[in-house]
């Protein structure tokens, strides 16, 4: 595919000029000039190669640190990620749970165009969470869950992504970040002091530690929860304080794309997520695209969150591809 015009700016000049045919009253009408900025083109995310994506991950069981399913899982998104380039790195780390556990995690890592110095960090978190501790039924509360929107659908709209820009890269360059050990934070039961450093293990352990020594990237995205049936994208609390241009940016584009109904102007509160330590950690301004709903939902998240009702059926393909197109206009915008 070959683009041009990628980036124009269509200047609409709308000039009223006074012909025979004008009415008098027209005739004094100053000339009205518009500024319309046009979104370049974008490849075509397809939905159902993103849902085949989600399921796969799901049919691994559940991707809990320390399990054989989530070792089979990361070795699939290894390979999967190597048939769209070939700079994919997967780095082990250990992190210490809340409980004390000792997790064995691998946050895994595909750069395309590793020469361009503009980047752009796009992640997610791939494992899904060992207790559904906030089900209605308190005999699940131990019981792993298939996170299909927490974790498999940021994921699936990544993967897809990646295989739709590999033909024809953007002018940035573009790093996917998988996270291990997100959801290892404490349970409804364990609730103590220090949940700030509690979750996202794996971000933690690579905001400390970049697979680059010294990497940077002009702005970051987090997914979390974004195949969620008519999602609603509140603007969160730590992406305003750490990136408000980015979320001003994403926002614009995505309501410029049609997706205005999903990406909502109006703030959601602050969620201590993945985002929040690579702001915090590795001083990459990145914003949190996160479901989030005060109706319906005791905890603000969506009503299966952390629960095993968190499965397949809950994920909308519409909303995985309203999130990877405006992901897309994003990277196919910048200069
Ligand atoms: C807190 O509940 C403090 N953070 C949520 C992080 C998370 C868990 N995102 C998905 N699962
Ligand atoms: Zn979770």
């Amino acid at each position: 595919m070959k683009y041009i015009d990628r980036y124009f700016i269509l200047l609409v000049v709308i000039a009223l000029q006074a012909t025979s045919c004008v009415s008098p009253e027209k005739r004094d009408t100053q000339s009205a000039v518009k500024e319309v900025e046009v979104l370049a083109p974008i490849p075509v995310f397809n939905a159902d190669s993103a849902m085949a994506s989600v399921a796969k991950q799901i049919a691994f069981g559940p991707r809990v640190p320390n399990t054989r399913a989530n070792v089979e899982c990361a070795k699939w998104l290894e390979s999967t990620l190597k048939r769209y380039t070939p700079n994919v790195i997967v780095q082990s780390f250990k992190a210490r749970a809340f409980d004390g556990t000792v997790l064995n995690g691998r946050n895994i890592i595909a750069s395309f165009n590793p020469e361009a110095k503009a980047r752009i960090l796009l992640c997610s978190h791939w494992d899904s969470r060992p207790w559904a501790d906030h089900d209605p039924d308190p005999a699940n509360h131990k019981t792993p869950i298939d996170g299909a929107n927490d974790g498999a659908a940021g994921v699936g709209v990544l993967l897809e992504l990646a295989r739709v820009i590999a033909p024809d890269l953007p002018k940035v360059g573009v790093d996917i970040v998988l996270f291990d050990a997100e959801d290892y934070g404490p349970t409804q039961a364990n609730q103590n002091s220090d949940t700030e450093n509690e979750w996202g293990l794996g971000s933690q352990y690579w905001a400390r530690n970049p697979h680059i020594q010294g990497y940077k990237a002009r702005f970051g995205i987090l997914l979390d929860m974004v195949g969620v049936e008519n999602a609603t994208f509140k603007q969160e609390g730590w992406s305003l304080y750490y990136a408000p241009h980015i979320v001003k940016k994403v926002w614009r584009i995505a309501h410029q794309a049609g997706y205005d109904n999903l990406f909502i102007e109006d703030e959601g509160g602050f969620i201590t997520d993945d985002h929040y330590y690579v702001n915090r950690d590795a001083n990459i301004p990145t914003i949190n695209i996160i479901h989030l709903q005060r109706e319906g939902s005791s905890t603000g998240f969506y009503p299966y969150w952390h629960t095993v009702g968190d499965n397949l059926e809950k994920v909308s393909p519409a909303s995985l591809v309203a999130v990877g197109d405006v992901l897309l206009h994003v990277l196919y915008q910048e200069k």
